[in-house]
């Protein structure tokens, strides 16, 4: 295989005491895997959530082929405030069939400061499967082929969207969503700042909620809800098969919460 066509995974993460600060992966021709390790190195130093005194960054040459897969269609629903953000969320995650104990469960690990890196794994009524409690599930090995980002940027600026962290988001709830046994996810980021958070599944796609949480909260994570059967099936799938997405299924725009029932007709 020659350097050019050879994937690779570069993965980054950076820390301060221990603490997770910033991360950031995707899958690479070899040599734009090496101007990635330069870029994402920078990236972790100048991260406004402060300064870490320790980056990790990983090359790892793929085994296989990564599973091509398409993005998930994106919406964004049209909210102002955390309350009515997360009735939309729940009315959502009722349509995936989650419970309310279900709910209550995610909400409860989004809303307190775990210091986990990752997500958790839950049934649909709340119990937790992934079997490392401390550590959650790392969704790993995923990427994006340059001609679908491209595409990506211009699908989403076209909304005022296009922002690297929406981009891998999507990327990251692409993959989760592509497994069978995944049902629903609920995310709302840990920065500070950035108050959107999504609700995902195969039928809705990622559906964005402006205002999930109040400004200058650390609080935050994803939970995924997943059927009960296989579950270290769907564990190796998320932290290890290697998924790139390489064609889009669209963007609704910015809708009102009355549209919710169509978004789960039209997928
Ligand atoms: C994160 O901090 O990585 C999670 C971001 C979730 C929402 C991204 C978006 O605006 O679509």
């Amino acid at each position: 295989m020659s350097r050019n066509s050879r994937l690779l995974s570069v993965r980054m993460r950076a820390s301060r005491d221990g603490r997770h600060v910033s991360g950031a992966e995707g899958l690479y021709s070899e040599p734009l895997a090496v101007r990635m390790v330069g870029r994402y190195a920078e990236r972790a130093l100048t991260h406004g959530l402060g300064r870490p005194d320790e980056v990790v960054i990983t090359l790892e040459a793929l085994e296989v082929k990564p599973e091509e897969i398409p993005a998930l269609r994106v919406t964004t629903l049209q909210n102002e405030e955390p309350r009515r953000g997360r009735q939309m969320a729940e009315r959502l995650l009722a349509g995936c069939g989650i419970g309310t104990q279900g709910m209550r469960t995610a909400w409860n690990f989004i809303g307190r400061r775990h210091g986990l890196r990752g997500g958790i794994l839950l049934d649909t009524e709340g119990v937790r499967l992934d079997p490392n409690l401390e550590r959650g599930v790392r969704v790993s090995r995923m990427g994006i082929s340059r001609r679908a980002e491209r595409d990506l940027s211009r699908m989403l600026a076209a909304f005022d969207w296009d922002h690297q962290t929406v981009r891998e988001a999507l990327v990251l709830a692409s993959k989760v969503h592509a497994h069978p046994k995944v049902v629903a996810e609920l995310c709302v980021s840990d920065d500070p700042d950035y108050t959107t958070g999504y609700v995902a599944s195969r039928r809705l796609g990622y559906v964005r909620i402006p205002h999930l949480k109040k400004e200058g909260s650390r609080r935050g994570g994803r939970a995924f809800f997943i059927g009960v059967t296989d579950v270290p099936g769907v564990l190796e799938y998320l932290e290890r098969t290697p998924v790139i997405v390489t064609s889009l299924k669209g963007c609704l725009g910015l809708l009102t919460e009355d549209a919710i029932p169509d978004l789960f007709t039209e997928g």
